[in-house]
């Protein structure tokens, strides 16, 4: 039996043209992966962000950084998508543009064969040099927390492709989520906690423009102001609305 809420977003969803998905760390909770802020299991419950994702961090202790990396790098490759992220990939079946601006670096939405994928905080898959951000290839079999690459180009101590604390987000994919949050008829906001700027801001900026936002999360302290709150795991609620949207394609 779905909730009035669930029926109204259902509904905003079946007439729109335009939707983005903005999704964070617990879509990918229910693959196995920690999230950051999560008291008992989130990577901040163990570790300072200061202490680990920060290019302040990596200049005092890269090599601690780097093991970081290298076992969620592993996490990562070994994740399977879940049913959350499947049912967004279902969703791009249905409604020709939808935009996924993701906070996560983990690639999970790809995996599931979604396309028009931002990745906002880049990629955990994706390395580069510290000093100069040449592309560096790394070879997965190669991949140890004992081995801390230099690059070749320059010999600088290779880092992440991710986007820490106090850097600038990648400038074409802020542009194209900003756009992409300015334009669509439904958000659906799924499993952040909305802390991190600027992605947090963009709910509030397409409620400003008029769209229906969903907050998809197990946990109320996520409510967004304006926003419609759906109480669940991403990987439970998405197909139940998806599914409640449009009955014929169960
Ligand atoms: C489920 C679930 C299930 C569980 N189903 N849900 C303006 C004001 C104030 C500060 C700033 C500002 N502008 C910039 C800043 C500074 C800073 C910032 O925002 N700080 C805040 C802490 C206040 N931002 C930046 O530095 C950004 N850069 C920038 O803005 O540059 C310009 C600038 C610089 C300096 C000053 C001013 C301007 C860069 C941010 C980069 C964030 N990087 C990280 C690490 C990425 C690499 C890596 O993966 O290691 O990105 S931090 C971490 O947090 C990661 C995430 O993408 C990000 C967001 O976390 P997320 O995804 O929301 O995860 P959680 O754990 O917080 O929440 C999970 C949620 O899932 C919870 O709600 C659960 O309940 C839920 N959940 N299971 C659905 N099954």
């Amino acid at each position: 039996m779905l909730s009035d809420t669930e029926m109204h977003v259902a509904q905003a969803l079946r007439q729109a043209k335009r939707v983005t998905v903005l999704s964070g760390a617990g879509i990918s909770a229910e693959s196995g992966l920690p999230t950051f802020r999560d008291p008992l299991t989130g990577y901040w419950s163990k570790f300072r962000p200061e202490d680990l994702a920060t290019p302040i961090a990596f200049r005092r202790n890269p090599e601690l950084v780097w093991r970081w990396y290298c076992e969620r790098r592993a996490a990562a490759r070994a994740a399977k998508p879940n049913p959350g992220h499947l049912a967004i990939t279902k969703l791009q079946s249905i409604v020709p543009a939808v935009t996924i601006v993701t906070q996560n670096v983990d690639g999970l939405h790809q995996s599931a064969s979604s396309t028009n994928v931002i990745e906002l905080h880049g990629s955990i898959h994706a390395t580069r040099c510290f000093d100069r951000d040449h592309v560096m290839e790394l070879n997965p079999e190669e991949d140890s927390p004992d081995r801390h690459p230099a690059c070749p180009l320059c010999g600088s101590l290779a880092r992440p492709g991710v986007v820490w604390f106090g850097e600038m987000l990648p400038e074409e994919a802020l542009a194209r989520s900003i756009s992409a949050a300015n334009e669509c008829d439904v958000m659906l906001v799924v499993g952040t906690s909305g802390i991190v700027q600027p992605a947090a801001s963009l709910g509030s900026r397409a409620l400003s423009h008029g769209a229906v936002v969903a907050v998809v999360n197990p946990d109320p302290r996520s409510v967004m102001t304006g926003g419609v709150f759906l109480e669940g795991p991403a990987g439970s609620m998405l197909p139940r609305l998806i599914d409640a949207a449009w009955p014929d394609s169960k």
